[in-house]
């Protein structure tokens, strides 16, 4: 009884969300207008030139996935579902649901769910009803914001996640982001993680998975790999492509224990890391913390707008206008 009650509840928090879901994932991304208000306080420049300011690291193409709701004209879109279920569509540049998908990692439709303060991890396949409705048993767990991220390539298309907020309703009990740890257990299993992620390039990450002591050499291929691997960017849920170094049956890839990846992070700071593998059967997922630091050698243009949050006595000095001198700041 208290299962449906809380899933007919879910029903009604997705309803609500259908028609907010742009509002909530502008007010989720405050990154970029909190830094041009400090413009506007601190420069004078105006609003209207900081239209396109999100641009300026490179234009959406650019930006890590799952930060867009839509992009390159195909847009993710619950829709309701009866209770217990997780329904979405995917329209395409002609506004009609998208029916035609490429095998990715073995599955057509990757749907990966995490609560917006990083817990509650789940990566799961819906099948797609042929009117191009995916469904899933819901993965969403706890009351929260979730965001949900799918993740797949629309034939004919680029490989492309999109991500958008569902909220559940009920009374949230926030968690905060473990601390970083190179090592950490799953259902007997210790999982320990090699190499840190660095701004900018591509670094290894090997994790190593042991049972009761022992290496386990006998991992299963899962998603065409004996791992896989996503990153979420704490902040703003930024979802980052991880590759694996290597793939059964290459003649080089190892069923473990070691099962290694190439990521690359597009800044520093906590990302959480998410490894599924496949053991006995069963898919587990082991977590981590890990922080990338800062890239070497001084970075003038990075620290140009807390600077000038720190020096709002000095509008006109050098300091204060450090950010502005820099090629491509894009102020129009
Ligand atoms: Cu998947």
């Amino acid at each position: 009884m208290n299962t449906a009650t809380k899933l007919s509840g879910f029903a009604l928090g997705l309803a609500a969300v259908f028609g907010t879901a742009y509002g909530v994932g502008h007010v989720a991304g405050p990154v970029a207008p909190a830094a041009d208000t400090r413009h506007d306080a601190t420069d004078g420049h105006g609003a209207t030139g900081d239209a396109g300011h999100g641009g300026d690291e490179g234009g959406a193409a650019h930006l890590p996935g799952g930060l867009l709701v839509s992009d390159r004209g195909y847009t993710l879109r619950p829709v309701g579902a009866p209770a217990g279920q997780f329904a979405f569509q995917v329209t395409g540049p002609d506004g009609r649901p998208v029916t035609a998908y490429d095998v990715a990692h073995d599955k057509r439709m990757h749907l990966i769910v995490a609560r917006r303060d990083l817990s509650g991890f789940r990566h799961v396949h819906p099948e797609m009803a042929p009117d191009g409705t995916w469904r899933v048993d819901s993965p969403l767990g706890g009351p929260g914001v979730w965001r949900a991220f799918a993740d797949f390539t629309p034939t004919g298309g680029e490989a492309l996640t999109l991500g958008v907020d569902v909220t559940v309703p009920g009374a949230l009990t926030e968690r905060p982001l473990p601390a970083a740890a190179s090592s950490t257990t799953v259902d007997g299993y210790t999982v320990t993680l090699a190499g840190t992620p660095e701004p900018g390039r591509t670094a290894e990450l090997t994790l190593t998975v042991s049972r009761d002591g022992a290496p386990v050499t006998d991992l299963e291929p899962y998603l065409g790999a004996y791992g896989h691997l996503v990153a979420l960017r704490q902040g703003d849920l930024a979802y980052l492509h991880v590759h694996p170094d290597g793939a059964p049956g290459d003649g080089r890839t190892k069923p473990g224990p070691e099962v290694s990846f190439l990521a690359e992070v597009p800044s520093a700071g906590a990302y959480r890391l998410y490894l599924d593998f496949k053991h006995g059967g069963v898919v587990r997922t082991a977590e981590f913390t890990v922080v990338a630091g800062t890239p070497s050698g001084p970075a003038p243009a990075a620290t140009g707008a807390p600077a000038a949050t720190g020096t709002p006595a000095a509008p006109n000095s050098p300091t204060a206008d450090a950010g502005h001198g820099v090629p491509g700041h894009g102020h129009n």
